[in-house]
């Protein structure tokens, strides 16, 4: 066995409290795209650049097609083994476990399929979703702030039918790969095709789904006052849920250190979800590193208390909590 791995291993073994920090890198075998590199483009925006309050308040129509497309490739997608692994570490009833997931998908909340039991399905106490969720809306009424939670309706108006789709040839099966990780889903018409066809050649290069350009009267309307309804999402320049901060605050700073913080798929750009690393390694814990890009420093183990498994979150991360989780 590989050097890294069996220490590590030995490590998980003998840690009591453990934090997961999760980034797009988990998704990114379930066949959704990451925010930053080629893949973090929507048409022709930049994924980071449609994440503002400001992309919003200057034109909600075009923030709500990138979000319903972004909603349904979710709705489409399947939790992997790597959300399965997690979500078993969760149910360890004697480990003190937080997952701290940037990702809004909620694909740690569900089932691959309706055979697995609920240990496959991450506990909801156990899991920080810090920048909220596809399927929330709130309000952007100052006086009224209704939010509503598991909206999986799609689409959330009649405007809003076909913008979940990027491409125009519908119909096409999704077979997205990534890196030599290839996970083919058994999705109904979805037209999502591998960006790698998408550039491939531009004869055969699929035409991307128009921009509309939408009447914000035809956009999500709040029930209560009939304002207008956003994304339950934290973009740049706005607070986390304060309870939610408080929360890990208390994990990790209250009662015993933790003794290690597995870091799946982030760049780690974003504050603070990045500053609980540092926090952890003050704490005198351990970082394990689980990303398709790792520095080769941190890959042969010449840094200090880090270990680097690079490769496929989705293959890896089982592999890895193995001892703990058993085989998946
Ligand atoms: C794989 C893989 C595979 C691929 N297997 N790995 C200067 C000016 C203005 C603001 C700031 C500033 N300096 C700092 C700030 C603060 C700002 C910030 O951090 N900015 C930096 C960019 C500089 N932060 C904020 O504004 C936050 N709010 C805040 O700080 O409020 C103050 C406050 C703090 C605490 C308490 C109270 C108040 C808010 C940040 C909100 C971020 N929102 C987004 C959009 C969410 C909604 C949506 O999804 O649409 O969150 S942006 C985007 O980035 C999204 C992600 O969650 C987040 C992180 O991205 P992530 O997950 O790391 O993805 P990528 O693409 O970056 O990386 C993917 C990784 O996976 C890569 O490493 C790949 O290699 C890897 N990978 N395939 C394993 N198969
Ligand atoms: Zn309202």
């Amino acid at each position: 066995m590989n050097k890294q791995l069996a220490e590590f291993q030995e490590h998980l073994l003998k840690s009591k409290k453990i934090v997961a920090l999760v980034g797009a890198g988990l998704s990114a075998s379930s066949g959704l795209p990451v925010f930053r590199g080629s893949q973090g483009m929507w048409k022709n925006y930049n994924s980071i650049d449609l994440a503002t309050p400001d992309a919003f308040y200057i034109d909600p129509g075009l923030v709500w097609q990138f979000y319903s497309w972004r909603r349904y490739s979710a709705l489409q997608a399947k939790p992997n083994k790597g959300h399965e692994a997690l979500a078993k570490l969760s149910h360890i009833p004697e480990l003190k476990y937080l997952t701290i997931s940037q990702n809004v998908d909620g694909l740690l909340n569900r089932k691959r399929n309706d055979e697995l039991d609920d240990t496959y399905i991450h506990d909801p106490r156990k899991l920080y979703e810090i920048h909220g969720s596809l399927f929330t809306l709130k309000c952007t009424s100052f006086m009224c702030n209704h939010v509503e939670r598991n909206n999986f309706h799609q689409p959330l108006t009649p405007v809003l039918e076909d913008t979940e789709f990027e491409y125009l040839n519908k119909g096409k099966k999704r077979s997205r790969e990534d890196e030599g990780s290839v996970q083919e889903q058994n999705i109904d018409p979805i037209d999502i095709i591998s960006r790698q066809d998408t550039f491939a050649s531009t004869s055969s290069s699929p035409q991307f789904q128009p921009v509309k350009t939408i009447d914000e009267k035809n956009l999500p309307r709040c029930p209560i006052c009939e304002g207008l309804m956003r994304p339950g999402v934290v973009w740049f320049g706005e607070s986390l849920p304060l309870d939610l901060i408080t929360g890990i605050d208390n994990f990790i700073e209250h009662g015993e250190a933790p003794d290690l913080i597995l870091v799946i798929g982030t760049s780690g750009t974003v504050y603070p979800a990045n500053s609980y690393v540092e926090r952890v390694k003050l704490k005198g814990g351990k970082v394990a590193i689980f990303n398709i890009d790792i520095d080769d420093d941190v890959v042969e183990g010449k840094v200090d208390r880090v270990w680097g498994f690079k490769g496929d979150a989705a293959e890896l991360l089982p592999l890895a909590l193995e001892p703990l989780i058993g085989k998946i």
